[in-house]
């Protein structure tokens, strides 16, 4: 039995090393490397070209590369007896925790609009909120969204979070399903969207949802670009109804060079960056749900194929 790993635009030396490194016997091949591909029982992938798993007869279980499977789900063509599971990794959640508290901090503090200032050679003071007062809002409190709620809360901010379901207790302030969407966009100054991308939550943040936002709050998108309707974001921007977005993806990526999002001066843009999933960190846990489907033994962090995460 063999591990095929596939990919669209990742260089996967480093992969394949890590993973070698967890565990040397194994064999791990490029598709253009397979001569039997009933052999072929595990993949994990990125941005598979599209249809190529059936290719596989006897493929079993499809890892993702990361903690999103939206880019595996998409394809209509992988057999449903195949299972599909992702990454859920310490680092990941932490990353995340950073970047997040940093895109918040560094609009608090009005940054980018002073390094805008400083381009025009002007010297203009201007106010700034302070994280007691700050209220900031995260859809999607799943592994990466908790932990990103739950270190904002406890470096001060008010941090609210919103999922489809209730939980165990949490920290923060927590809001559930769609009858209780409303009340949690309503109190907010910083909307962070970490949800899954899934048929349900697609194009979510639209004109409705943004309308429900206090004036002047501020968007983040963490999660997919399709999330959002990139229309309604300039649109309710321009009527000054939101203050400004920080968009970390985007529906396609890259980011088309004629896309309006590049030059708007209230939308800043990082290229995917909000957190990398670090090979050396995770190829244990790929490689532990190898041997597992091999013993036949339950998967790890396997998503319902169903619901889409
Ligand atoms: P999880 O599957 O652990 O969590 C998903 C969360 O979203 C859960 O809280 C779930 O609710 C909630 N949710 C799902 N559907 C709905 C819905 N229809 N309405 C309300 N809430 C919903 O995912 P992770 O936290 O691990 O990852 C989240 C996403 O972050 C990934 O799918 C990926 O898109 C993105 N990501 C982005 C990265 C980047 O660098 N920009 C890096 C890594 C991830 P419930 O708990 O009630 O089931
Ligand atoms: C992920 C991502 O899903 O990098 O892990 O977006």
């Amino acid at each position: 039995m063999s591990m095929i790993i596939v990919s669209t635009g990742k260089n996967l030396t480093r992969w394949i090393d890590a993973l070698k490194s967890a565990d040397p016997s194994l064999d791990v091949q490029l598709p253009e490397q397979v001569t039997n591909k009933k052999a072929i029982r595990f993949a994990l992938s990125w941005n598979h070209p599209r249809g190529i798993f059936s290719e596989y007869p006897n493929l079993e279980c499809i890892s993702s590369f990361g903690a999103g499977v939206d880019h595996i789900l998409s394809d209509p063509d992988i057999p449903a007896n195949v299972k599909v599971v992702r990454i859920v990794d310490p680092l990941l959640s932490a990353d995340m925790a950073e970047f997040a508290l940093a895109v918040v901090m560094s609009n608090m503090r009005r940054l980018p609009e002073f390094m805008k200032l400083k381009q025009e050679k002007t010297w203009k003071k201007r106010g700034y909120m302070r994280m007691a007062e700050t209220r900031v809002g995260i859809m999607g409190t799943g592994v990466i969204g908790h932990h990103v709620a739950t270190e904002l809360h406890r470096v001060g901010l008010k941090v609210s979070g919103w999922s489809r379901t209730a939980g165990t207790q949490v920290s923060y302030t927590k809001f559930n399903g769609q009858e209780q969407l409303s009340d949690f966009l309503a109190r907010l100054d910083f909307l962070i969207c970490l949800l899954p991308l899934t048929p349900r939550t697609k194009g979510i943040i639209n004109k409705d949802l943004l309308a429900q936002l206090p004036a002047g709050a501020f968007l983040i998108n963490l999660g997919r670009g399709a999330h959002l309707v990139d229309h309604d974001l300039i649109q309710m921007i321009d009527q000054k109804h939101i203050s400004g977005a920080h968009l970390d993806v985007f529906d396609p990526e890259p980011l088309p060079e004629d896309h309006p999002f590049w030059a708007h001066p209230a939308i800043h843009i990082t290229p995917h960056v909000a957190s990398l999933t670090d090979p050396e960190s995770v190829a244990p846990q790929v490689v532990n749900n190898y041997r597992r489907l091999i013993e036949n033994k339950e998967l790890l962090n396997t998503v319902s194929r169903q619901a889409g995460y």
